[in-house]
């Protein structure tokens, strides 16, 4: 059974967990320090909350994406684009699980017992931002599942915020009809339900049958105790309540994924909670937002560069694509791809594709030839430097729709739940002459050093130390 544990169990085989004996403050020390590494931590005595461990920063890096999907790092992107395309795998109903070992109802119901961490400086205090909330379709029954983060407001309520994608349409339909919307808020279990949770699936896919594919195995799923829903048995914590209609209470501020606090205080709905079910010794999975080295944009780049590498590769019939990455210096609102062009003009279409797909981010796409290493912005920037002619090679589309939290967009819908922006987008063609004028694209051959990719300079300190024994 792939669960948090089993993840958790294979980081630490592999060398990868790091464990911090030291008690460790939720509200004012785990922000920072989860925000300094892109390894698994796991927080073993947490301040405050003597029965709790916390643990988070579990698929950051490519490494440990690697570990997650079992896979070299280097398949990742191409991988993942493969185990998505291959379609949905339906959850198995089962009785019970571990996640009911604990079943909190009425005013056994305490929000303010979970060691809910704060992620950032001015938030207006704890926020779950790892839950993955369930709703579904009235009209349909399909569940959806989406990572909305939640501001802990009393023992039993929180403030919500929808982006405007298929959570928010849920919650419309409800209103619409003037009754609550079930919501179960399902926080850890193996990292891979929160790609597929950030994962941009079309609406009507339901994000945890997505998991299954991911996962090679079904989701095994339980009843919820007091709303209608299903959730996985093999959570760490389960949050069961409603959405009420018509309700709106002030939410914010929060730093979110781009590291701005562009959303402030505004009006939102309150999710009223009225169960909690979980482990007998649960975890709890923290999914820090701040700065923007950390989890919570992995989170949502790598099901995007999942999606960009099935994308491109099409373009135009086909691409000699080579890596695709939306690196975390660029707040998910750049993307890097690397191809091989082999005709005039292939790296246009790329670019075009790149800025408009199934994700609202990409606002800046560079193409980038097959030398390039999309992982080193020196790398990346020396191609824009040198290969870049601005009076053919950049395209420019004026007053696209571009992401809500994007802060030099401009505002067009009044800020709350489902607001909108407008701003340029704009692609980069930082290739270099393609295949089929080679003697072009051969004055762009690049220097490398006597010796390159023969010997290291590790190597060299490496013999020396090993003069003194070391080696
Ligand atoms: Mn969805």
């Amino acid at each position: 059974m792939k669960d948090l544990r089993d993840f958790l169990e294979k980081a630490e085989k592999a060398g990868a967990l790091l464990r911090v004996a030291r008690e460790t403050d939720p509200l004012t020390e785990m922000g920072v320090l989860f925000g300094e590494t892109e390894h698994p931590l796991l927080f073993e005595r947490v301040r405050g909350y003597p029965d709790w461990q916390v643990c988070g920063e579990l698929v950051t890096t490519r490494a440990s994406q690697a570990l997650a999907l079992h896979v070299d790092a280097a398949q990742v992107v191409a991988e993942l684009a493969r185990r998505m395309q291959q379609g949905t795998v339906p959850g198995r109903v089962v009785a019970t699980g571990p996640v009911k070992e604990r079943v909190l109802t009425g005013l056994d119901v305490d929000l303010r017992a979970l060691p809910v961490v704060v992620h950032s400086q001015e938030d207006g205090g704890p926020y779950i931002g790892s839950g993955m909330c369930v709703t579904k379709d009235p009209d349909t029954g399909i569940q959806n599942v989406a990572m909305l983060r939640l501001q802990i407001q009393d023992r039993a309520r929180t403030g919500t915020a929808f982006a405007p994608r298929h959570s928010w349409m849920h919650y419309r339909k409800y209103e619409a009809r003037g009754e609550p919307m079930p919501m179960a808020v399902v926080i850890g279990h193996h990292p891979l339900l929160d790609v597929a949770t950030n994962s941009s699936v079309p609406y009507g896919v339901d994000e945890f049958q997505v998991a299954g594919a991911l996962l090679g195995e079904p989701v095994e799923m339980v009843p919820c105790e007091t709303v209608d829903l299903l959730v996985p048995a093999h959570a760490e914590i389960v949050i069961e309540g409603v959405v009420p209609p018509g309700v709106r209470e002030e939410e914010g501020p929060f730093g979110e994924f781009q590291c701005y606090y562009l959303t402030r205080k505004r009006q939102c709905p309150v999710f009223e909670v009225r169960a909690v079910t979980m482990r007998r010794d649960a975890l709890y999975r923290h999914v820090q937002a701040t700065p923007s080295t950390v989890e919570h944009q992995a989170l949502v780049s790598l099901p995007m560069e999942a999606h960009l590498w099935q994308r491109i590769r099409d373009v135009d019939g086909f691409i000699d694509l080579k890596d695709i990455h939306v690196p975390p210096w660029g707040a998910c609102f750049l993307v890097l791809i690397k191809f091989t062009p082999h005709l005039e003009e292939q790296a246009k279409s790329v670019l075009l594709a790149a800025l408009s797909s199934s994700y609202v981010h990409p606002k800046i796409a560079i193409a980038l030839d097959d030398d390039i290493d999309l992982t080193d912005p020196r790398d990346v920037f020396w191609a824009v430097a040198t290969r870049v002619d601005p009076s053919r090679d950049l395209i420019q589309v004026p007053h696209a729709r571009i992401h809500p939290l994007d802060p030099s967009g401009r505002l067009v819908t009044a800020p709350g739940a489902g607001h909108q922006r407008v701003g340029g987008k704009l692609g980069i063609d930082a290739t270099k002459p393609p295949t089929c004028r080679p003697k072009d694209r051969e004055e762009f051959e690049r220097v490398r050093p006597m010796g390159y990719g023969r010997i290291a300079l590790q190597e060299v300190l490496g013999a020396l130390a090993g003069l003194g024994g070391s080696r």
